[in-house]
């Protein structure tokens, strides 16, 4: 994605994180001289629509934006094919094709109770039935899906993101991808090589370090890595956080981190990392995030912000959200349970 676009979605988020009531009354209509001004996905709407980022109007009221791209952030309904075209991000190299309807019932006794529940869940429901058995597009999907998940489990990340992006890359114990999936215990331990680059490439106690892993699917990576982690820096930027030269783990589970907290004890890691891909997202990020993890840290002591992708949290509104995580962590020096029973 183009990066001035996602350092000014990634200023409105902050902003609206920071003041967001404030923001609502300074701000009363945009102008065309309102430059980075940018339309959002209202994702607290009942219907689908877009405002202006803040403005409570709707993008259809300010014809001023009218030649500007509205940037689709959040869309949880995902049934609506208005905001495709209108994305700047690339769907052609998406993996599953668009459906018309998923609803295969021919003729539902409800309609209205069926398309409200198929619009609220890209689950399969309402699929309908051919006689005894599914019908020949809901297999197909069902398929297709199938093998979108084992390539996203089976792929490999390309080293031209990681080199974009200025990743080194370190490896587990582990070897090959079945060894992966059978001794998760292997991806929670760096290499001893691994162990040396880090020590040679990272500062040691940085605020923040931030790591990336393919873990369970490498098209979360692919897909999705580049946005939510540049939004990140711009938001630790902004918020004046330092942090330490970012990297990445192949074939990593989320208690790496553990280990790289052992080595660079750094007050806060950030793991970016693919989920265990599903039948409805093969390409699903999550950040991981834990106060001086150490080996031995307690699973409750992680938080994670998950379902990162464009059918999910939007890459760039996690990237910039993310940031704020941090801060809280930062100050009351705690994450998971820890930091809610801190905080409250
Ligand atoms: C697999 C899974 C589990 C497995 C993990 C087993 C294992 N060893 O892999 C089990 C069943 C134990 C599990 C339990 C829980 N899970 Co879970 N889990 C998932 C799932 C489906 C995939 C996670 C994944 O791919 N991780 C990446 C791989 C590479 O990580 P890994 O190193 O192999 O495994 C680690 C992570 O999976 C992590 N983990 C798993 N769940 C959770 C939840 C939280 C809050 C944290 C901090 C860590 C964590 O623990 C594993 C061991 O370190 C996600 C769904 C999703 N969309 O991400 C939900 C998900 C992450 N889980 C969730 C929840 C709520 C939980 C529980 C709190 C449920 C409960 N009430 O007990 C517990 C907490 C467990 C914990 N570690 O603290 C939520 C988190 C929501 C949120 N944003 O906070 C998710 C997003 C599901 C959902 N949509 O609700 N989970």
């Amino acid at each position: 994605m183009n990066k001035e676009l996602i350092e000014t979605i990634t200023n409105l988020i902050l902003e609206q994180i920071r003041e967001p009531s404030v923001e609502k009354a300074t701000i009363t209509k945009p102008t065309a001289s309102s430059s980075g001004m940018v339309k959002l996905w209202d994702h607290l709407s009942t219907t689908p629509q877009f405002m202006v980022a803040g403005s409570e109007q709707q993008a259809d009221s300010v014809p001023a934006l009218d030649d500007e791209k509205p940037v689709k952030l959040w869309d949880h309904v995902g049934n609506s094919k208005e905001s495709i075209p209108c994305s700047p991000l690339n769907y052609e190299d998406s993996i599953l094709p668009e459906l018309q309807t998923r609803i295969g019932v021919t003729s539902p006794n409800h309609p209205d109770a069926l398309q409200e529940w198929a619009n609220k869940t890209p689950a399969r429901v309402g699929v309908g039935r051919a006689g005894l058995r599914p019908k020949t597009e809901t297999w197909l999907r069902f398929r297709l899906d199938h093998g979108a998940a084992v390539d996203a489990v089976y792929g490999t990340v390309p080293e031209k993101l990681l080199d974009a992006l200025k990743l080194f890359s370190v490896s587990t114990m582990v070897e090959h991808k079945e060894e992966y999936i059978r001794r998760p215990d292997l991806g929670r331990k760096l290499s001893e090589e691994a162990k040396i680059k880090i020590r040679e490439k990272c500062q040691l106690k940085p605020r923040v370090q931030i790591i990336a892993s393919d873990g369970l699917s490498s098209q979360a990576i692919e897909k999705n890595l580049e946005d939510a982690y540049l939004s990140f820096l711009q938001s630790l930027d902004h918020l004046g956080i330092e942090y330490g030269n970012p990297f990445y783990i192949e074939k990593g589970r989320v208690a790496s981190m553990d280990e790289v907290g052992e080595i660079l004890q750094p007050e806060v890691v950030v793991l970016f990392i693919g989920e265990r891909p599903g039948l409805v997202s093969s390409e699903s990020l999550s950040a991981y995030l834990c106060y001086k993890p150490r080996k031995g840290t307690i699973e409750a002591d992680r938080m994670v912000i998950s379902n990162i992708h464009t059918g999910g949290i939007p890459p760039v509104e996690a990237g910039a959200y993310l940031g704020s995580v941090v801060q809280k962590i930062l100050k009351y020096q705690a994450s998971g349970v820890s930091l809610v029973s801190k905080e409250s």
